[in-house]
């Protein structure tokens, strides 16, 4: 069977600031949450992003690789450290002209500009006020948001406000595996609340600075759980339409109240919140890589820990071992899970999809081939993706409006907490000597995007 796209659907790939960039300390940006995170002992081997892929300085010759892949748009984020990088100052134009380059030199490529305006590196100073604890910290992000609009303004083809504020806020406040890593399962909420209330700001922002030319998006995780039915309705409530029902519909659902009471009041919700969530957007970005299999037990609600990650409000819920295969994140790989996500929120909320981002951990191996080239043979990474592709496909012959869909990631990068020990990208990357070398994907995805069809 051949899954065929539409001339216009965008392929892409995907990266963030923090785990490609390095240069943490150059042309004047500030430090952020996840520097302070990970120079503190919550990384595997203790690894930072203050090199990381060093795309900082080889952005010209990375943004060449994506041209030699013939990508359609690259999604990408810009640092709030290097442009808000002085505490209530000025922003600092040396950020401002580096991600016009990028914008610049993606546009002289043929190559779509995505901007992620936050993808979790939080500069440190908001941090110290407590990040998404504080209310504050969504204007501050907004103001932000103003800045770089202004000035990259309709350049961008879409601007995403958020990046998984499931993970800045359960996995940060709740859980200890991503910044700051409190730990404090129901702080969870006011941080949920405070990151829907930054998206609303910020679409406003950049509706403000640009005008309807740009698309305006945001990209979620959304948790898809199977199991049995109450668990599964129970980790879609917390999961995902804490963010869903707020963004899309203008409302919080009374449930969402009701089963988090014994945790939080909400009394952080100030009158007139939901109108400055509930903006229009033109797409909805979903991050996909596996799903989850739940059922209700019998033990109490929070604080018991609840599987790797402290989730309130699923306290009674345990997360069971999937099926295989798993990848190297220990995921299990389930495209039916794309498919079935994608018709979900397509029929239950009516909005414009893209997959912004979906891809595999590999243990990859560099060889180096007879002829002294090097190569690296991923065909699980290239089966994985073709498989998702199918699904994805599946999705829109059922009538599913998907725009377009970014792999995870254009090159092996920084893995958060599990640094450098992941490897997601479709091109190799030597950390020790920063050469990059296209994966058997890389050159699977170019043939995909040239033929626009998955065989
Ligand atoms: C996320 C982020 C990416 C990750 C990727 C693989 O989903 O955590 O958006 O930054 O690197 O998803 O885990």
């Amino acid at each position: 069977m051949t899954a065929t796209f539409p001339e216009d659907f965008l392929f892409g790939t995907a990266t963030a600031s923090y785990q490609i960039e390095g240069a943490v300390n150059e042309d004047g940006r500030c430090p952020s949450i996840w520097d302070t995170f990970s120079h503190t002992g919550h990384t595997l081997n203790g690894d930072t992003g203050d090199v990381a892929c060093d795309f900082y300085h080889r952005w010209e010759s990375d943004l060449d690789l994506l041209a030699d892949l013939g990508v359609d748009a690259y999604r990408f984020s810009v640092a709030m450290p290097r442009i808000m990088s002085v505490e209530g100052g000025e922003p600092n134009p040396a950020g401002l002209d580096f991600y016009e380059r990028i914008v610049d030199g993606l546009l002289a490529r043929g190559i779509k500009p995505i901007v992620t305006l936050y993808h979790w590196d939080l500069p440190q100073y908001l941090g110290d006020k407590g990040g998404w604890l504080n209310r504050d910290t969504a204007y501050r992000v907004a103001e932000y948001t103003a800045v770089v609009a202004r000035r990259l303004g309709d350049r961008v083809h879409t601007y995403t406000t958020l990046n998984e504020p499931w993970c800045s806020s359960y996995l940060s406040f709740g859980g200890t595996e991503q910044a700051p890593g409190l730990g404090e399962g129901p702080l969870s909420f006011p941080a949920v609340h405070h990151l829907n209330l930054a998206h609303g700001l910020m679409c406003q922002a950049v509706r403000a600075e640009v005008g309807e030319g740009p698309e305006l998006s945001v990209t979620l995780n959304l948790q898809f759980a199977r199991g049995d039915a109450d668990a599964v309705h129970r980790t879609d409530l917390i999961a995902n339409r804490a963010f869903l029902d707020p963004m899309l519909r203008g409302y919080y659902p009374d449930e969402l109240f009701a089963a988090t009471r014994d945790l939080c009041d909400w009394s952080f919700v100030k009158d007139g919140d939901l109108e400055q969530i509930h903006q229009p957007i033109d797409v909805l970005g979903l991050n996909y890589y596996s799903t989850s299999l739940v059922t209700m037990s019998e033990r109490p609600q929070f604080p018991q820990p609840v599987c790797a990650t402290t989730f309130p409000g699923c306290g009674d819920i345990d997360w069971l071992p999937t099926e295989g295969p798993h990848t190297e994140m220990g995921w299990n790989i389930d495209p039916d899970g794309l498919h079935d996500l994608l018709v979900r929120v397509w029929d239950e909320y009516r909005v414009p999809l893209v997959v912004t981002e979906n891809g595999m951990a590999c243990k990859d191996e560099l060889v180096v081939e007879p002829d002294g080239t090097k190569a690296v043979h991923d065909a699980d990474r290239i089966d994985y993706l073709r498989r998702h592709f199918e699904a994805a496909a599946r999705a829109m012959d059922e009538g599913v409006p998907l725009r377009g869909y970014f792999v995870w990631s254009l090159m092996d990068n920084f893995e958060w907490a599990f640094g450098y020990s992941k490897r997601f990208g479709i091109t190799y990357v030597d950390y020790e000597t920063q050469e990059r070398t296209p994966k058997d994907s890389f050159n699977w995805y170019h043939d995909v995007i040239r033929s626009r069809s998955v065989a």
